[in-house]
This record gives C-alpha cells, structure tokens and sequence, in this order.
C-alpha cells in the first residue's frame, strides 16, 4: 500500500478540469488584451470556465475496456472477466505507470460484481448487467498488481485466476 498513491477518478477529473479552465482564462485574458477590452471582465465572465471545463479529458491518458460475460470454465458455467487476453488469463490487462487510464467495465452476466484492488486504490461496484461503470485509475510503480471480485458470484471463479481474480500488469 505504501508503495502507490492511486488517484481517485474525482481527482483527475479536477486536476485537468481546473487545468482547462486555466488555459482559456489566460487565453482569453490574451484576446480580451489584444482587443483593448480589459482582461479583469474577461476573466470574471461566468461564460469563458463552464465552457472549458465541459471539455472532454480524454486527451493524454490512456483507456482499458473489461467485459463480465457468462463463459463456460472449468468450474462450469459463471461469470468472468474478460480483458485483452482472453479468458482465463491470469493478467487481466497491462497498464502503463504514471498514466491516468480510464477504466470501463462492461457488465453482461445478470449478477453484480466488483473490481477491488487494493494496490491500485479502486474497489468499484458493478450493479447487475447488463450495466457499464467507468472510473480511472493511475499506477504509479511497475510489476504485477492484484485484483479481484468480492461479491460472491462462484466459488471455483472467485478462487482461480484469470476469472473472478488474478492480476493487472504495470509496465513503464
Ligand atoms: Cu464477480
């Protein structure tokens, strides 16, 4: 735990909000300037923030999809979480250290799941499917990083990796 400082999604969404509306206060402090009209109305001016803070931020970070889906396993047939490789593989994803990346889960299977992971700060709830949630997350160290789902959704799911559990790698 002392090893990461997980950033909450909240904390992003302000971070770059408040970065946007930085930018477009002083760009249009330039233009209010350059046109003679005094930049003090420009930067008052309840038009110019709310504009630039409805701004996507999507731009410089990087995005992960995650499906739960029904899949025949060797337990039978339950719930899993399915990334880039496929079911059953004990990596989940790869992340990359120091980049915000936003999360979306996708829920298929009609039961509620989480995905927790302490390392990481996240412990999100997925209401029954089928349902989406997105969050961010931000690794901040390389290696391997546990994760799992802690409603009781299977128990041969929930105690092999690569289904309800396993792990997410972080590379730099
Ligand atoms: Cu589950």
């Amino acid at each position: 735990m002392d090893n990461t400082q997980p950033l909450s999604s909240r904390r992003v969404a302000v971070g770059i909000g408040s970065l946007l509306g930085g930018v477009a206060l002083s760009a249009a402090a330039v233009i209010g300037v350059a046109a003679g009209v005094g930049a003090v109305w420009h930067a008052t001016n309840p038009s110019v923030a709310p504009a630039a803070a409805a701004t996507p931020a999507s731009s410089g970070g990087a995005s992960l999809t995650l499906t739960i889906k029904m899949a025949s396993t060797p337990g039978g047939e339950a719930p899993v979480y399915v990334g880039s490789n496929g079911v059953g593989a004990p990596i989940l994803a790869t992340l990359t250290a120091g980049v915000p990346t936003s999360v979306t889960i996708v829920n298929k299977s009609p039961m509620p799941h989480t995905f927790t992971s302490a390392a990481l700060g996240v412990n999100e709830t997925i209401p029954p499917g089928p349902s989406t949630v997105h969050f961010t997350v931000k690794a901040t160290k390389t290696g391997l990083v546990s994760w799992d789902c802690e409603v009781p959704c299977g128990s041969w799911v929930m105690s092999h990796a690569g289904y309800m559990t396993g792990e997410l790698k972080v590379v730099s």
